[in-house]
């Protein structure tokens, strides 16, 4: 059987909401033409209450789909929710539609429908011509609680079928700095196939001598340097044991690193323009550029002199520019700090309040970009708990979506 593997469509993805859905749109239809079945291992929807026009998007999607000639049926369904369909496409909720327990998250709300079968905490055959593929999957919950719910729910493979593990986390051997993120030895073993979501990269490895595969998202959300690749989905052929990776066509992102050393706001200017246009190249289709520049400019020379907004305007129309500005000569000395600390004491602003304003002003100065807003990350790392954990959950949201 061939089982396409699809993930993380983030549908309802405010920056490229149109985006997000014709690139699951497509890999989706594409799927549909090169596999028997497709398995979803998450985030769907980029959130846990999309808005109606967000669900309609997606049982629109989910409906033409459904409606396809499959060859292959799911069976024997035996999972949190009930099965409405016999339509061969298994998911599960991501750590973006995640609810409390019991209550009704987007992913079940598609399986209610009868669009898709949800198997979250449970299982799923799929059979074509005699052959049967059971698929196990557990739904994204926090990552300390992950080993618990496997040891709860203590999933198996079944005899006669090729068995697929599928799950919706981090695992540190990805993100090497979390202790609450599990091991990869610590997956439930005698699977013959692991598949995750929530890593927004593609990911190829093994796991108990077996294949263990990520397919990363199908549209760009958090610009790091790792989703330069192209977005896509995998099929998994069982009675071969090998697969192939699909390419979608997708918005491109392309991280041009920018070296300042010495040079005055206009030097570094054309270099910055250079390296766009060469990461343009004859791409029609307005690309993501971020501009990393490290080092200083020359001496006397503030990053405020660089004409950023300029630059960004420039290109409008052909790409998407995201410039990252040296941090030069910009730190503020920490008496100032202390001394506006106690100037906002005195104008009735609490000291917290007090400290964002300084905390947000610091990072946009610097080359803070990632995918959290400065206030959100305030409010993390000012969470009641030790430093330590704190810091993890900060690292957590950070780097793994
Ligand atoms: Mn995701």
């Amino acid at each position: 059987m061939k089982i396409a593997i699809a993930s993380d469509f983030h549908l309802g993805y405010e920056r490229f909401r149109s985006d997000a859905f014709r690139q699951a749109e497509t890999a989706l239809e594409m799927a549909s033409k090169e596999a028997d079945a497709i398995i979803i291992p998450g985030d769907i929807f980029d959130m846990r209450n999309p808005k109606p026009d967000v669900l309609a998007e997606a049982i629109n999607l989910f409906r033409n789909l459904s409606k396809k000639e499959w060859r292959a049926t799911a069976i024997d369904v035996s999972a949190a929710s009930k099965a409405y369909t016999d339509v061969p496409i298994l998911a599960i909720p991501g750590t973006h539609e995640r609810r409390a327990k019991g209550a009704e998250n987007p992913v079940n709300l598609l399986g209610l429908a009868g669009l898709l079968v949800d198997i979250s905490d449970g299982a799923a055959t799929l059979e074509k011509d005699g052959e049967k593929v059971l698929v196990y999957g557990i739904g994204g919950v926090s990552e300390e609680r992950f080993l618990d719910t496997i040891k709860t729910l203590d999933p198996k493979p079944l005899a006669g079928h090729f068995s697929i593990f599928m799950f919706h986390q981090s695992a540190y051997e990805l993100l090497p700095f979390s202790d609450d993120f599990i091991h990869l030895e610590q997956l439930p073993e005698g699977f013959d196939l692991y598949v995750n979501g929530h890593i927004h990269n593609r990911v190829e490895k093994k796991v108990h001598g077996k294949h263990f595969l990520i397919p990363g998202s199908t549209v760009l959300t958090q610009l790091k340097d790792a989703e330069q690749e192209e977005k896509g989905f995998f099929v998994f052929d069982t009675k071969a044991g090998t697969y192939s990776f699909h390419k979608i066509p997708s918005r491109r992102f392309v991280v041009v690193k920018i070296e300042a050393d010495g040079k005055d706001a206009d030097g570094l200017t054309n270099d910055i323009k250079k390296g766009i246009e060469s990461a343009v190249g004859n791409d029609t289709g307005i690309p993501v550029v971020r501009v990393e520049i490290s080092g200083s400019m020359k001496k006397g020379v503030r990053s405020i002199d660089l004409d950023a907004q300029g630059i960004i305007k420039e290109h409008a129309g052909r790409a998407i520019v995201e410039i990252a500005k040296p941090g030069v000569e910009e730190s503020i000395e920490n008496d100032t700090d202390v001394a506006s600390l106690r100037k906002g004491s005195l104008e009735n602003m609490s000291v917290k309040d007090y400290g964002l304003g300084i905390f947000i002003e610091k990072l946009k100065n610097g080359k803070y970009d990632l995918g959290i807003s400065p206030s959100e990350l305030f409010e993390m790392l000012s969470d009641e708990g030790t430093k330590e954990k704190t810091v993890k959950k900060a690292l957590e949201e950070l780097f793994s979506n």
